[in-house]
């Protein structure tokens, strides 16, 4: 058989080994909190950053060559990409990949012919899933790349665009269905705007909510029970995507009935963009019962745009982890990996590296925050913060049975309340004792 990755498989090693193609901390079987690290993680590799995303930018076309790029017929190409892809899937020791539609099968002239295209592209896929034993987390439509879709796709100006959006999403949800995907994920490239001059905003979304309803109900006809998400961005490509953050997503659920039927999928690196940390996105999400799934990149603090680095920092995989452990963990979602080497990255060990370092980033994260929850200071501390809510008054306030009336009686007769310290320096020095 062809190998396209001459490497062998990834090994566990140990923190003392320097062998830089084997995890140091990653380990897919010890045990942590009663479930192994693969369990807790569910790591998945991005078909298009990995294997067709090539280092262009906006600047210059790819510079990374790899050896399934044979120059052959685009659905040639397609099949020995698809088997590289599992071939790095099985040496990396993932248990899951992720697609788009478009990712797999290159688009043809017509939708009758790119479908053709996609169900052969999909028959391999099945047989090297089943080969592999690995499965796929999501998979999603590619809505943006066309120049059909330069103004949206659920939230084109046009109707036609909008069913020729639907259309790709019913084909992209029967794949994922016969693939056995544990989510679908909505990634709303375009659905934003450039300028409000020509903009009617408030129309748009009711069409993407409209769009998403329909999906919803797609998904029963199809029998389809995997989890939908959202992927907050707020910018890039377009000046100002709807769903630019997870509080922008909340309430855009709610308004258009669809919190029963979505979570979210958290990108690291949109957060930043977004202006947020990862950990707050993921602290929102938590909060508001739309924790799905993962997407493990981070951004560059000097550039302002989706870099999609690979996760290396440790207070962000710890702060992470921590608060994925105290949501119950994954469910249907998992960890993906959307990052892209660096463009001058062209040795196909490099794709290793940046997986593997990713991996054991986490696991120290996962390790950390674990440490954390046993020593419950962090957890004693906010508890004890929030004390004075189980008192009478805090009580009586949570559960509506203290009115304004109430509360002034109180405050004239106590007076000045007590403060307390925060204590953020205390609590940050915990923290470092973790990283
Ligand atoms: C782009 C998004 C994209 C989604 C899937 O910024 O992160 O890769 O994850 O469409
Ligand atoms: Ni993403
Ligand atoms: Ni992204």
């Amino acid at each position: 058989m062809a190998q396209y990755f001459p490497v062998r498989a990834i090994r566990y090693e140990g923190p003392d080994s320097r062998n830089p193609l084997a995890f140091k901390h990653y380990d897919p079987r010890q045990k942590i909190r009663g479930k192994t690290m693969a369990e807790h993680f569910r790591f998945a590799v991005c078909y298009w950053h990995s294997f067709k995303g090539l280092g262009g930018d906006q600047f210059g076309g790819g510079t990374i060559q790899r050896s399934y790029n044979t120059g052959e017929a685009p659905m040639k190409v397609a099949e020995h990409t698809m088997r590289a892809a599992f071939e790095f899937f099985t040496k990396l020791g993932v248990g899951y990949w992720c697609f788009h539609d478009r990712d797999i099968a290159p688009e043809a002239d017509t939708l009758a012919e790119t479908n053709r295209r996609l169900d052969a592209m999909v028959d391999l896929a099945e047989k090297l899933q089943a080969d592999t034993g690995v499965k796929l987390l999501w998979g999603t439509s590619n809505m943006f790349s066309h120049r059909r879709f330069m103004s949206g796709a659920a939230t084109n100006p046009s109707p036609a665009v909008f069913a020729y959006a639907a259309s790709q999403v019913k084909k992209a949800m029967e794949v994922t269905h016969r693939l056995g995907g544990a989510g679908y994920v909505f990634w709303g490239g375009r659905e934003g705007y450039e300028t409000l001059l020509n903009t009617d905003m408030g129309r748009e979304l009711d069409h993407l909510g409209r769009f998403l309803n329909l999906a919803v109900d797609y998904k029963k006809t199809l029998g389809f029970e995997g989890a939908f998400y959202i992927e907050p961005k707020p910018k890039e490509p377009t000046k100002h995507q709807y769903d630019s953050d997870a509080g922008a997503c909340h309430a855009f659920l709610q308004k258009y009935g669809l919190m029963k039927h979505f979570k979210l999928n958290i990108e690291a690196n949109h957060a930043t963009l977004a202006g947020h940390t990862f950990h707050h996105e993921l602290e929102y999400a938590a909060a508001n019962g739309l924790l799905g799934s993962v997407d493990a990149n981070r951004g560059d603090a000097l550039l302002g745009w989706d870099t999609d680095q690979f996760p290396l920092d440790l207070y962000d995989t710890t702060l992470a982890m921590y608060t994925i452990l105290r949501a119950g963990g994954f469910t249907t979602g998992g960890l993906n990996f959307d990052a892209h080497v660096r463009r001058q990255s062209i040795a196909h060990e490099d794709l290793f590296h940046a997986h593997i370092g990713a991996m054991d980033a986490f696991a120290r994260g996962l390790k950390g925050a674990a440490a954390m929850l046993k020593d419950g200071r962090l957890a004693a501390a906010v508890r004890e913060r929030y004390a004075g809510w189980d008192s009478d008054l805090g009580a009586k306030i949570e559960k509506g049975k203290a009115r304004f009336a109430a509360l002034e009686a109180y405050t004239l007769k106590h007076g000045e309340p007590e403060l307390q310290s925060g204590r953020q320096e205390f609590l940050e020095n915990i923290l470092n004792e973790y990283i």
